[in-house]
């Protein structure tokens, strides 16, 4: 009976709070909408989130903006307004005390009307935009219509209004700098509702945001924190409760006396064996889902749920015997870095799908990356980018939105850079893969190398005050916005700590080296020029030419073609590319060939400079190369191109940054060979070292026994050069073996690839199938030298131009991603020429 009073007035209690009071309810308005330029008449069918470019597209009135030359003609839709539109009904609007019309995102300077009164102008795509509505609509049908002004026009305006030129006028806009082109970015000038746009509605309470924080965490207990924000617009009473992976059981609860306006609450709570997050190559990316339920009563208001990784990541920058250190400590542990640096996936953001995302994070994981850098020229990712990150133990280096430039320092750009700052440190400082945030990308390296205060003409008082406007952003609002509402990340002003022509950039912070690629020097001198931590350096190479036909009509299939200069952004990209790849080939008039050649020129570079960071540690304890990926089809330094292919360099970075890795350094007279592992726990390995000739006849064998761990590099062995007098048409190949298996081998060639005397060879090919997976096997009977498996349909090769030696089989695996029997042709440098 006791019971049966109990569940009545529970009941009673619930249905009078549900009365009063109802669950808050998001509606996404992701339909019928129309736009238009300002000056024509009739309405197109529209999609949101979008941009313009793909609603013309969808409406068939521009081709393929990536295609051939069609670059250079869209340029008219980013001179031009746009309009979109959307009607409504206030019914279910006028069942709630509150409704907030909230966009995610508008790409950038807009008017925003409902019912033809301004209720909105808009000046930054970075940020998200909340109107209480229920005081502005009208019973019945309602018209919301948003205007896109060109952006150009608004930054020359801009512009206008203060006496000094800033080094490139987008800076006077807060919208993806990229947008306007860039030395591999396409320029497409983009307008529209890019993100989520919805209807919120609540009644008197809604969760704003929550953030999870980490008070202290040992192996048996993680002490943690709520800080749950939230509105309330009449004062009463409400309980928080939180929640743990799905479980029913409360992890804690809190009763409040909730005042009007906004609510600070913090709500300790406590997980015991807590399983800590791990980057990739360390151990489990461990996740918690933490629920945060708002209830009045018994009735649930509203509920935030929160994935979230309980770890330690801090940047250590100590003062020390070298200079200054830079290297990341997860969980108490020094993390050699491995990574790139990742740029917006397409220039088109909205039709980004979370597969593409997670196919290019997957590719960054396949190649044994624990960090991305997301640079600053870009965006402040998706969601989608960061749980996949969380998920993948891929830490991520987060720039703040600002690129090689300066930037105005008035008091309402300042303060839209704050509200900017906010948004995204709240947005994404629950996510365990956020390591870092990065005020900038080379801007105070560029105000201090690239002479721009002569260039630009600026008088002392200009100088002081364009500076002045750096340090006010940079070295006070970003750190003092992330000390506030991050609290636990590290703060980075800008990168590099130093540019590349000054002596501290190998001994201090971060370094970017362009000399070579820029500076025309030669990829040997990579061997040299290591930083602390080298966030980066890079050179370029075509795509594939399956990915290059995407784009490219047959007749336009040769270097000085409109399209292949159209999808080039470097001023001087292709000689450079000619440049270093006739230092090292012999150069070809076969386009395909030409591709292939390219891109061993950049494997070959590239993977130099990652041996010798890695040869380096501690001293360089990190190495993030320019780039991982493309934003639309184009040569670039990317290693995995638009469509998602591999370039060579993706699978030399692959094995370059395996655990345990061999590498060789030419010196004087001698070949040194190290042995470099990041495993934690010492091992014993094997090693042989075998000189021998192309056709496999070996030379001279030998084997020693070492012990590493993951404290330094080791150097194991010398080997005068001496020995190649008589034998020049020779290599050695080493191999690493743990306990009779393979953990790393590697090829060292003591003359260019141009010099070495390579016989043809017949590359014997047997693929067998195996439940939709194919095998390949190769074998040779000379020295093959970098193989190039094509396949007739996509998919992922385990291994691609590769070196084999002669009475050794190779294993491949592919898995493929089309449908289709597998074909495959075999390209090898050999008979490049023969
Ligand atoms: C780096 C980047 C980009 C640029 C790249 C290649 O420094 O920060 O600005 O695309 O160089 O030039």
């Amino acid at each position: 009976m006791k019971l049966f009073y109990s569940i009545l007035i529970a009941t009673l209690l619930l249905l009078s709070c549900s009365e009063s009071m109802q669950k808050r309810k998001k509606l996404t308005l992701n339909s019928n909408w129309k736009f238009k330029s300002t000056t024509d008449s009739v309405w197109m069918n529209a999609e949101v989130p979008g941009v313009v470019h793909l609603d013309l597209l969808k409406n068939n009135i521009i081709a393929k903006p990536f295609d051939s030359i069609n670059e250079s003609q869209l340029q008219w839709i980013g001179e031009k307004d746009w309009e979109y539109t959307y009607s409504f009904n206030s019914n279910d609007i006028l069942k709630y005390k509150n409704t907030d019309l909230v966009f995610d995102g508008l790409d950038t300077y807009t008017d925003i009307f409902l019912n033809d009164s301004l209720i909105l102008s808009t000046d930054n795509m970075y940020r998200k935009w909340s109107i209480p509505i229920i005081s502005l609509i009208h019973k019945g049908n309602n018209t919301l219509r948003i205007v896109f002004y060109a952006p150009e026009k608004i930054i020359k305006q801009k512009a206008s209004k203060v006496n000094y030129k800033l080094p490139d006028e987008r800076g006077f806009a807060r919208k993806a700098p990229y947008h306007f082109g860039w030395d591999w970015g396409a320029k497409f000038i983009t307008a529209g509702i890019w993100k989520k746009v919805y209807f919120d509605y609540w009644d008197n309470a809604k969760i704003n945001n929550v953030h999870i924080l980490q008070k202290e965490i040992d192996t048996t207990l993680a002490k943690m924190e709520a800080k749950v924000s939230f509105n309330n617009v009449v004062s009463g009473d409400y309980t928080i409760e939180i929640f743990a992976n799905n479980s029913k059981q409360i992890l804690s609860s809190q009763k409040v006396s909730a005042q009007e306006g906004e609510n600070i609450i913090i709500i300790p709570f406590e997980i015991k064996q807590p399983k800590l997050w791990w980057c990739n190559g360390m151990g489990e990316a461990n996740l918690y889902n933490f629920e945060i339920k708002l209830k009045k009563d018994a009735f649930l208001i509203d509920y935030k749920s929160e994935i979230f990784g309980i770890r330690n990541i801090e940047l250590v920058q100590d003062n020390d015997s070298i200079g200054k250190s830079f290297y990341f400590e997860l969980n108490g542990k020094a993390v050699f870095i491995k990574g790139a640096n990742y740029v917006p996936v397409d220039n088109f953001l909205p039709r980004i799908k979370k597969e593409t995302t997670a196919a290019i994070i997957d590719a960054a994981v396949w190649a044994n990356f624990n960090m991305l850098r997301v640079w600053g020229g870009g965006i402040y990712e998706s969601d989608d980018f960061y749980n996949y990150c969380d998920e993948q133990g891929i830490m991520v280096w987060q720039d703040f939105m600002f690129a090689c430039n300066m930037y105005p320092g008035d008091s309402a750009f300042l303060e839209n850079v704050k509200q900017e700052a906010t948004d995204n440190i709240i947005r994404l400082r629950n996510h365990a893969s956020l390591a870092l945030w990065c005020g900038n990308n080379e801007v105070d390296n560029g105000w201090k190398d690239w002479g721009w205060q002569k260039q630009l003409g600026y008088s002392k008082s200009d100088s002081t005050e364009i500076w002045g406007n750096y340090l006010k952003i940079f070295e006070n609002m970003l750190p003092e916005l992330v000390a506030k509402y991050d609290g636990e990340r590290n703060y980075h002003p800008s990168s590099p700590t130093y540019g590349w022509g000054h002596k501290e950039n190998f001994t201090h912070g971060d370094s970017h080296y362009w000399g070579v690629w820029w500076g025309h020097e030669p990829f040997e001198v990579f061997d040299a020029k290591v930083g602390r931590f080298m966030s980066e350096y890079g050179f370029q190479a075509l795509p594939n030419i399956k990915s290059i036909k995407e784009f490219a009509v047959n007749d336009e299939l040769y270097l000085s073609s409109k399209t292949m200069a159209t999808h080039q952004k470097h001023p001087t990209g292709y000689q450079t590319i000619d440049e270093y790849l006739q230092r090292n080939y012999k150069t070809t008039d076969n386009f395909e060939d030409y591709i292939y050649l390219s891109q061993l020129t950049q494997a070959e570079g590239i993977s130099k400079a990652i041996e010798a960071h890695r040869r380096n540690k501690p001293h360089c304890m990190g190495t993030l190369y320019w780039q991982l990926n493309d934003a639309w089809p184009v040569t670039s330094w990317s290693s995995v191109d638009y469509y998602g292919r591999n370039k060579a360099l993706h699978y030399f970075v692959k094995k370059t940054y395996e655990e345990t890795i061999i590498s060789c350094e030419e010196k004087n007279d001698s070949i040194s060979i190290f042995l470099i592992s990041d495993k934690e726990k010492p091992q014993n390995i094997d090693i042989n070292i075998q000189q021998m000739d192309y056709s496999g006849k070996i030379i001279s064998s030998e084997n020693i026994s070492t012990l590493i761990d993951n404290s330094k590099a080791y150097l194991t062995y010398k080997i005068p050069k001496s020995i190649f007098e008589n034998n020049i048409q020779s290599l050695i190949h080493i191999t690493a073996k743990k306990e009779d298996s393979l953990v790393a081998d590697y090829f060292y060639y003591p003359i260019k690839p141009k010099e070495m005397q390579l016989s043809k060879t017949i590359i014997q090919t047997n693929i067998t199938e195996n439940n939709g997976l194919y095998f390949i096997n190769l074998n040779t009977d000379v020295l093959a030298k970098n193989i190039e498996i094509i396949t007739n349909i996509d998919g992922d090769l385990s291994d691609n131009y590769f070196d084999l030696l002669p009475n050794e089989n190779k294993k491949i695996l592919f898995t493929p991603s089309e449908k289709g029997k597998l074909n495959i042709k075999i390209r090898v440098l050999n008979n490049l020429y023969q």
